[in-house]
């Protein structure tokens, strides 16, 4: 039996501070019925798909920023959009800022997640975002902000596969993408198809020379995430200017050749569909790429041991012949 699905990224445009739930909601229910006619079984919905990218302001009281949060999902305001992909029989990821309730010690933590849904309705899983980009502290130097940092807590759960939509799947979040071992993680999990939601802003205030750079850089780590683990990966952005911030779009669909096999034309709402055979990863995977065979882990102690870089010392710097 072919394990082909088709797969479709729901590209969101910018969504203004003032836009309300419903009104962001019935933008993804529009995506959500087009992915319907393509007969898709899934649809990746970017990173905080719900509402603006709200870390971009810095706030001392960040309870008052608590209606970016979502408290449950699907709560009120998202429950058509789980009804409706329910009734049309398509599975969904969508991220969004999760605010927990509180734990033993009475804390409430605060999240960047995205939900995984079945075509049932089922929840499959959640994934809480691991690689937290940006800053803590007020920087107003910046024309604008990236205070994911202050926003969202570093999740400690990692990374999880699931068996759903007739393969393996997984999640990771934005940031997550420029890691290796985010997509090495799930491989040695046998992931099949790896759902990434984005919000780049195109200026790098700490080095404006990669501005020109973000839409390569982009491409370059998720088509290398794909080729090196043998996976689809489906990158889904929000893009466009929003509260004058700029974002990247160029959302896509990669083979696990490595290969971009749907690519978003615009920077505003935007469903990219493409065919996801399945049982094309393993060309890869039991190829080249065999882990069982080739991989060598006893060499690699450093990735999980060490954090920083740890150069050699001077003394040991060998002498050139010039000197
Ligand atoms: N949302 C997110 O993770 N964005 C980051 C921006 C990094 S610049 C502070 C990204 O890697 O695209």
């Amino acid at each position: 039996m072919s394990r082909s699905i088709t797969v479709g990224a729901a590209q969101l445009g910018p969504i203004a501070k003032h836009e309300s739930r419903a009104e962001v909601v019935a933008r993804l229910l529009v995506l959500l019925r087009q992915a319907a006619e393509a007969r898709c079984a899934l649809v990746v919905f970017p990173e905080l798909a719900l509402t603006t990218f709200f870390p971009r302001w810095y706030t001392d009281d960040l309870s008052a920023h608590d209606h970016y949060y979502e408290t449950e999902m699907p709560g009120p305001e998202t429950q058509p959009l789980f009804d409706e992909a329910k009734r049309l029989g398509i599975g969904f990821a969508i991220g969004y800022a999760e605010l927990t309730e509180p734990d033993e010690a009475g804390v409430r933590h605060r999240f960047n997640t995205t939900i995984l849904v079945e075509r049932d309705g089922a929840v499959v899983g959640k994934y809480r975002k691991v690689h937290i980009p940006g800053h803590e502290a007020d920087e107003p130097w910046r024309p604008f902000q990236h205070l994911e940092r202050r926003y969202f807590e570093e999740s400690n759960e990692g990374f999880s596969v699931h068996r759903a939509f007739d393969g393996i799947v997984g999640m990771a979040t934005c940031n997550d993408r420029r890691w290796p071992e985010t997509y090495r993680e799930m491989g040695l999990q046998g992931v099949e198809l790896i759902m990434i939601g984005y919000n780049t802003p195109i200026h790098y205030a700490p080095d404006p020379g990669q501005n020109a750079l973000q839409a390569f850089h982009n491409h370059l780590c998720m088509q290398a995430g794909a080729y090196q683990n043998g996976t689809f990966v489906v990158g889904v952005a929000k893009g466009g200017t929003e509260e004058g911030v700029e974002s990247l779009a160029q959302s896509c669909i990669i083979a696990p050749s490595g290969q971009i096999i749907a690519l978003a034309t615009t920077t505003a709402d935007e469903l990219i569909v493409a065919r996801c055979d399945l049982d094309t990863c393993k060309n890869f995977k039991e190829t080249l790429f065999d882990f069982a065979r080739y991989r060598r882990p006893e060499l690699y102690q450093r990735i999980t041991s060490q954090k920083g870089v740890i150069e050699p010392p001077l003394e040991e710097q060998p002498t050139t012949g010039d000197q």
